[in-house]
């Protein structure tokens, strides 16, 4: 694959004849703390070395012209009459434009190139990191003066209006705010963070790529966000302080809902379980128990699996795989759920060995041939020329 950078600055000289601005924002992963972000609760992500890239500049018009680098296809619409494409690639860059457009923003036409390398459907947030890089370029040549965090909500709402999923604020914020060799430590319901060092000696993180991308994915997601909100409104009869899941206890979880319906039960259950695991996890991180870190990684795929229900056989058979590896320190499924790549710890000694064990059994097994990321972690959106 041609290096996503060259690629963009060299389409856009050769289709538009000048010098573009580059931007680039970068693709996630999490570390624990998954499905918590959109119930107020905490999340652990990072900035990866893979990610979108746009080439822009303005122009003297009002007409948007995008293309594809890979695809080799263009767009084109104005500012006054913004449409959204059937292609549906331009669609990422438009939604900011249309959002920008609901805030009086004062945009006019431009030329864009776009390209990247975070793999697309793999749960590694591809689309969130072209829609930070749009706004954040659109922000700099226009001069719209939004900070980073305003641009980070701006990306959340194009991606619940545009997409229709009622995502969090974890994988924008990620791609924005992501610190090289950070992991960051996010209060969803403050929006206060922290940058914690993720530098482990001797240790990578490695994303198994199960290949399966599961259409059920942006409507289980979105059934799963009311199931929360019907937990909430359950407990809220007895405790009415209780806004969202991040201020429910487990005890309250087992009196209030115990006896509702099982669905709700295990949601809330795994929610209430999964920010107090992130919590215990950072003072393992902050005394170097990786082992033990590791250790909840694993939980959290139990529940996720069992009692969230966002997994799927592939995705349980690579973490039953990590399991016999010694080398691996913790392993459980990313993102949204029902496919993507599983997240795994792994000692770098022997870590090819593991690689090929992981790759031919599920091989064997599902008849899948699996993609693998070694990842380091990158600083968020920034200007690269
Ligand atoms: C997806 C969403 F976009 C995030 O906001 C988050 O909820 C995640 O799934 C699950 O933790 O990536």
């Amino acid at each position: 694959m041609r290096d996503p950078q060259h690629l963009v600055k060299s389409i856009f000289l050769k289709t538009f004849n000048e010098e573009p601005l580059i931007v680039r924002s970068p693709g996630r992963v999490n570390l624990i703390g998954e499905h918590t972000d959109y119930n107020m609760g905490f999340v652990l992500p990072a900035a990866i070395n893979k990610a979108a890239y746009i080439a822009i500049k303005e122009r003297e018009d009002d007409t948007i012209f995008i293309v594809a680098a890979d695809l080799e296809e263009s767009f084109s619409t104005t500012v006054s009459h913004c449409n959204y494409s059937d292609k549906g690639w331009p669609n990422y860059v438009i939604c900011i434009v249309e959002q920008l457009l609901k805030i009086n923003k004062k945009i006019g036409g431009f030329n864009a190139v776009i390209s990247g390398d975070v793999p697309l459907g793999a749960g590694m947030s591809s689309s969130a990191a072209l829609e930070c890089a749009t706004v954040f370029a659109l922000d700099h040549i226009f001069e719209l003066g939004l900070d980073k965090m305003q641009m980070v909500k701006l990306a959340q709402k194009a991606e619940n209006e545009f997409v229709g999923v009622n995502c969090g604020i974890m994988d924008q914020f990620a791609s924005v705010f992501g610190k090289k060799g950070h992991v960051v430590k996010l209060d969803c319901r403050s929006l206060e963070y922290e940058y914690v060092p993720f530098e482990l000696e001797g240790i990578k993180i490695v994303l198994f790529d199960s290949m399966v991308k599961h259409s059920l994915a942006s409507s289980e997601y979105n059934v799963r966000t009311s199931q929360c909100g019907e937990g909430v409104s359950i407990i809220q009869q007895k405790y009415p302080d209780v806004k969202t899941l991040r201020d429910a206890t487990i005890a309250m979880v087992e009196e209030c809902l115990a006896t509702e319906s099982t669905d709700i039960y295990h949601r809330c259950k795994y929610v209430v379980e999964e920010n107090n695991r992130l919590l215990a996890a950072c003072e393992d991180l902050s005394q170097n128990k990786i082992e033990d870190f590791g250790q909840k990684m694993y939980e959290t795929h139990a529940g996720l699996s069992e009692l969230y229900e966002v997994s799927c056989p592939e995705l349980d058979f690579i973490v039953s795989c990590t399991k016999k590896e010694e080398n691996i320190l913790g392993a459980r499924m990313m993102g949204g759920g029902f496919g993507g790549c599983v997240i795994t710890l792994v000692k770098e000694d022997d870590l090819d060995n593991v690689v090929k064990r992981i790759k031919d059994a599920y091989w064997n097994k599902m008849n899948i041939g699996m993609n693998v990321y070694i990842t380091q972690i990158e600083n968020g959106t920034h200007i690269v020329n």
